[in-house]
């Protein structure tokens, strides 16, 4: 470990300590370095302005943050090195390169803002060119995204033909440019506050964990909104508490002081670009416009304090010690501010009559506008089911089958890492390498065999922490991978959720489709396990299919899990795969492997059990059950039951159903999640709303009951639909 500190007193005010690291930096780059700070303080002085006057709708600030910013951007090399910014990061992207007209552009909300054409709000930067990766709003989601594409990057260094596109090939690697080098570094930035967040220590651990080529940079100004530091983190210091973890070179620095605060990010980036693992810079930085314009600081900081930080305020500092150093004159200094105030003024103009983005437009890049997931290109038929000596190849459960299409898929494409909570065959490789152990490959056994034969850079272990599986394979993604994660129950992907809500679902939408990160996330759900209870048998797919952005699968048997996984790694848009726990193993569905090319669009429905009477719509186990169910009713009554698998949640088949509900009149939703704003009220409403006119009875609903899964098998049946449940409910359906 390396350590660094540099006294903020020593900096810029004293000779000695200034003529040793001045030296970093020429008389051209100091000035150019002041010449960034201003522009980016005077930027924010005009929002500020602007926002006043009602020509933009929100300003964020990135005064007295201006020095480390710029030292960051001239140490760090735009378009070559990754960076993922916050909002305070003004000066570090003008250092990078972004012009001022970008950022007013986007404090007006315009057509023709690079970062996300009037989709976000200003100061969240994007700009795909330079490698700034699109930013959100939620305090330190960035981070583990960060570490995510340090582990891109080094992945393709190390499988440099994993960024070829081989001829021939359909799939999202035709729309992914795909750039690493073997010395990038990754920038990522966030506040004092912000380093509280949990996501920030499990990037810390895996980013020490991988020794990964990362610089995180914490910009301590003392607040989070009003909260003081001494109250955010324990005994009020960062580098005290970040200090024991290995790995990694730490620098804490007054980041007032562009000098010094370059010196340390060119040590810090030196040590990453060897290939010695993660920095750390703490940077003491001011904040001298409250948290934003909604916040004013003089409701919880007195003068006096504010008067302290003024002191250090580093526009003035760095323009006195140019004076004081006779690097410019007060003249030099007057020309330089009036060239900017002109610059920005042209800026201003230009951006106030730029256009909106037209309504229509919203729709836009929700989803991959390059691949369509719905079409004919996924539509291809399983191979022969004959074995070459002429017998009908066995039947493979779901979870073998789901085993051996990631085995083929990961043969085909370089680009595919696998990686989760147990996923790998055995993280102590020389046990396999000695055959002193068969290897596990995830508690569902449904990735095993897979790192003995890929290694372990391919498929391999992570901590336990879900929100860090989902984090890093969207950063992962941002640069071209594929990731294929497994959250190992449904039950516990919820420390994950502000990764799927807030990133992995808007990245594309938010960046104006600058960025994209096609991930599929393989989850096992679901109930009727006897025994399983509240933790290990829960659905919950319509909090999922209720976000935009996100493509929602779960298959019932076998042959659909193959080709509707295929289609999964092969689309271009984040998948949410569910697999039911209790139909891996099932007789029930089981089918041989339908080979290598596989593939069934989303969206497309199957008609399980034909019929004229009755439609029964569901999907994933609740299937086997209502075929139960209407093969019995049949049997019985001599009613004829359509029943329909959607297999694809979102997006869904609404043709097969209209189809059906206008031929049987009669529609009954059933899912095995709780009942009240499930699925299949989504589905009911739409049918109510849109075949009104063909419905002979009111649509209905079976479900679990609006509680959860006991563990006591009485319980559970109870409380889970169960065939006898579907068949009383489509029998009364079908006498109404
Ligand atoms: C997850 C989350 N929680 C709360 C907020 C609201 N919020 C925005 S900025 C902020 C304070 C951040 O403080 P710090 O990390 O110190 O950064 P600073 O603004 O001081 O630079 C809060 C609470 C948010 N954006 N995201
Ligand atoms: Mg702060």
């Amino acid at each position: 470990m390396a350590t660094t500190k540099t006294d903020p007193k020593l900096a810029l005010a004293n000779g000695t300590r200034k003529s040793k690291v001045q030296g970093a930096l020429s008389r051209e780059q100091l000035i150019q370095a002041y010449r960034l700070m201003y522009t980016s303080r005077r930027i924010d002085d005009r929002e500020i302005l602007l926002k006043r006057q009602q020509k933009i709708y929100f300003q964020m600030s990135g005064a007295g943050h201006e020095a480390i910013g710029v030292a960051a951007g001239l140490a760090l090399r735009p378009g070559y090195d990754w960076f993922y910014p916050y909002y305070r990061d003004r000066a570090l992207c003008l250092a990078l390169g972004v012009q001022p007209y970008q950022m007013f552009l986007q404090g007006v909300g315009a057509a023709d803002d690079p970062s996300s054409g009037g989709r976000q709000m200003p100061s969240h930067w994007s700009y795909p060119s330079l490698h700034i990766v699109t930013q959100s709003s939620p305090t330190g989601s960035q981070i583990l995204q960060a570490v995510g594409c340090a582990e891109g990057g080094r992945y393709l260094g190390h499988h440099p033909k994993a960024a070829d596109v081989p001829a021939g090939v359909t799939d999202y690697r035709l729309f992914k440019n795909v750039s690493f080098q073997n010395d990038e570094v990754t920038y990522v930035s966030l506040g004092d506050g912000t380093s509280s967040e949990g996501e920030f220590w499990e990037a810390m651990n895996a980013a020490a964990l991988g020794k990964l080529p990362i610089i995180f940079c914490v910009q301590d100004n003392g607040y989070a909104i009003s909260v003081p530091v001494e109250v955010q983190t324990a005994g009020g210091s960062i580098s005290r508490l970040v200090s024991g973890f290995p790995n990694f070179h730490f620098e804490e620095v007054d980041g007032t002081d562009p000098v010094a605060s370059y010196a340390a990010f060119q040590r810090a980036a030196r040590y990453c670009r060897e290939g010695l693992g993660p920095a750390f810079v703490h940077a003491h930085v001011i904040r001298p416009y409250s948290h934003s314009l909604s916040d004013d600081e003089r409701l919880y900081r007195p003068e006096s304090e504010r008067e302290r930080d003024a002191q250090r305020d580093p526009v003035t500092r760095t323009q006195m010690y140019l004076l004081r150093e006779g690097i410019l004159d007060d003249k030099g200094i007057n020309q330089l501010e009036k060239e900017v105030e002109a610059e920005l003024q042209v800026a201003v103009d230009r951006a106030l009559e730029a256009l909106p983005p037209p309504p229509e437009s919203v729709m836009n890049f929700v989803y991959s506008p390059d691949i369509d997931v719905t079409s004919s290109t996924f539509d291809t038929p399983p191979a022969t089911e004959s074995s070459s000596d002429g017998k009908k190849a066995t039947a493979k459960t779901m979870a073998d089958v789901i085993n051996g299409t990631l085995r083929d898929e990961m043969k085909r494409d370089e680009r595919i890492v696998i990686f989760g909570e147990d996923v790998a065959d055995c993280s102590r490789e020389e046990y396999l390498r000695q055959k002193l152990v068969k290897g596990k490959g995830g508690v569902f056994k449904l990735t095993f065999g897979l790192q003995n034969e890929f290694g372990n850079d391919r498929v391999f272990n992570s901590p336990l922490a879900e929100a860090a599986i989902v984090g890093r394979a969207t950063g992962m993604a941002t640069r071209g991978l594929k990731p294929v994660v497994e959250i190992q129950f449904f039950d516990y992907i919820w420390p994950a959720m502000m990764q799927i809500r807030d990133e992995l679902t808007t990245i594309r939408w938010r960046s104006n489709n600058g960025f994209s990160c096609p991930v599929v996330i393989r989850v096992a759900i679901g109930g009727y396990l006897t025994g399983g209870a509240i933790y290990h048998s829960q659905c919950g797919e319509s909090i999922f299919t209720h976000l935009p952005g996100l493509r929602v699968v779960f298959p019932s048997n076998a042959l659909d899990a193959a080709g509707l996984l295929r289609t999964a790694i092969r689309c271009d848009d984040p998948v949410l795969f569910l697999e039911h726990k209790r139909l891996y193993r099932e007789s029930y569905g089981r089918a041989a492997y339908p080979g290598p090319e596989y593939m069934i669009p989303f969206g497309k429905a199957k008609i399980v059990h034909p019929g004229s009477d009755l439609t029964v719509i569901t999907y994933g186990a609740v299937v086997p059950r209502a075929l139960q169910a209407a093969q019995k009713l049949e049997r019985e009554q001599g009613v004829s039951v359509e029943l329909i698998d959607l297999r694809s949640l979102n997006p869904f088949d609404w043709d097969t159903i209209a189809a059906s509900v206008a031929k049987t009149n009669r529609a009954l939703v059933a899912y095995e999640d709780t009942l009240s704003w499930g699925y299949g009220a989504e589905i009911a409403a739409r049918i109510a709303d849109q075949l009104f006119d063909q419905l002979d009875a009111p649509v209905r609903r079976v479900a679990a009951k609006d509680t959860f899964v006991a563990y006591q098998p009485i319980l559970e049946d109870a409380i889970l639909p169960q065939p006898n449940d579907l068949y009383l409910a489509m029998k009364e359906l079908a006498q109404y």
